[in-house]
């Protein structure tokens, strides 16, 4: 079969909900991915900063293997020997005190709401039913009914309502905007550090930390998704860092299996996490031992490449290099680590053309909100292969 042929028994059987560049990828390794036709691309997407640690790592590969011809799934109605690992080694790794497993970042998402609402009722005193959360426009956190429900982008709620009460959006960025919009029951505010997919948005410097001493003085949990911009994506274990805050909690996802298995998670203190209780909430698969070794794996691979220190270095350069094009169609460049977007000007006639121009020279990146093409390759890129990655994008930049 070719890739036409894939192609089309995806629009025989599959659902319309994405409109995915045409290459069928059957090999992966590293930075590069293998198309059925054999044609070589590097993938500057990286599954969303899923396969931060490179796809199909060794190390993490023999982790799955081996745990699958062990035992891969016990349920949480009895305990397993992996688990527990990988919550002391994730809150060593984090600080955090305490872990809550679940699969994809959404769940992760979903659990941090119920643990702030709970938190806010059980704790802070607010009113049943009253609870609201303050979240910040062009946000994404998922695509379950209530986290569209706090969504900007229209498209992610039509023909989804009635949608979740609750939720309040402020301008992202703007401290002044989250004091006005907290009431006495408002239990937290959730923030990317970066927003992802509102197009590699970085806030003003001390941002993150006037939000944090703003939730602090009217005893607001302040929650960060990191789903994306976490575990070195943004030349940080966490992209809060660059603020010098510590969450009350943070959820985790994608690289935290390297893209071998779905694993997500939510952290946070003693205090949020003890308004769980037995039969509270929880998952099939949350916590399995399959994915909490792949995870551990994962985690491990991340230290001990010092891929947190490459993305800082690598993402820096990257930017250094893609500044350098002088392309007329570039509006700007920004990102942390190598969380890189570049936006281009309306001119230029949208990112998609470019992201194709791109798949035609061998390198997959994604466009986001139409005009921005973001540059997040797995964390392991070396500066040669930035190098051959930049004679490339520099001829697309270059373009008419
Ligand atoms: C899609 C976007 C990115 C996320 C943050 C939670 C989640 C995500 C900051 C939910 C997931 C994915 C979802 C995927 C494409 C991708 C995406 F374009 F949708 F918005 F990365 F920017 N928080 N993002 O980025 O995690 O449930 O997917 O495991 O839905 O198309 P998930």
């Amino acid at each position: 079969m070719n890739t036409q042929d894939y192609i089309s028994l995806e629009n025989q059987y599959g659902a319309n909900n994405y409109n995915p560049l045409d290459v069928v990828i059957d090999k992966a390794q590293g930075v590069w991915v293998w198309d059925v036709e054999g044609n070589k691309y590097m993938d500057c997407l990286a599954a969303y900063s899923a396969v931060n640690q490179g796809h199909c790592h060794p190390r993490i590969v023999d982790a799955l293997k081996n745990q699958a011809e062990k035992v891969t799934l016990t349920s949480r109605a009895f305990r397993n020997d992996q688990l527990p690992l990988l919550y002391k080694e994730l809150s060593e790794l984090t600080g955090f005190e305490k872990v809550l497993p679940m699969n994809s970042g959404a769940e992760a998402v979903e659990t941090a709401l119920k643990a702030v609402r709970k938190w806010g009722y059980k704790v802070k005193g607010v009113p049943e039913n009253k609870a609201e959360i303050i979240t910040c426009r062009n946000n994404f956190g998922g695509r379950t009914i209530t986290i569209i429900s706090f969504s900007t982008e229209e498209q992610y709620k039509d023909g989804f309502g009635p949608l979740t009460p609750g939720f309040k959006n402020v301008e992202y960025g703007n401290a002044k905007a989250l004091e006005e919009a907290i009431t006495e029951n408002t239990v937290a505010f959730l923030v990317e550090p970066i927003q992802g997919e509102g197009g590699v948005i970085v806030p003003p410097e001390g941002y993150l930390k006037e939000a944090y001493d703003i939730c602090q003085k009217n005893n607001v949990l302040l929650i960060t998704d990191e789903i994306q911009s976490g575990l070195g994506r943004s030349g940080k274990l966490f992209a809060f860092e660059y603020d010098g805050i510590r969450p009350d909690g943070v959820t985790i996802g994608k690289a935290l299996s390297g893209g071998l298995y779905p694993v997500s998670a939510f952290l946070a203190s003693k205090e949020i996490m003890d308004v769980f209780h037995p039969g509270d909430h929880g998952s099939t698969f949350g916590g399995n031992p399959l994915g909490a070794a792949v995870a551990r794996e994962a985690l491990k691979v991340l230290v001990e490449e010092n891929l947190v220190e490459k993305s800082y270095e690598h993402g820096k350069y990257f930017r250094e290099q893609l500044r350098a094009v002088n392309s007329k169609h570039v509006k700007e460049i920004r990102g942390r680590g190598l969380f890189i977007g570049v936006e281009l000007n309306d001119e230029a006639g949208g990112a998609r053309r470019f992201c194709e121009a791109l798949m035609g020279k061998g390198i997959l990146a994604k466009e986001t909100h139409d005009n921005v093409i973001r540059f997040a390759p797995p964390l392991v890129i070396t500066k040669e292969e930035i190098d051959w990655a930049m004679e490339r994008i520099k001829d697309v930049l270059l373009m008419d």
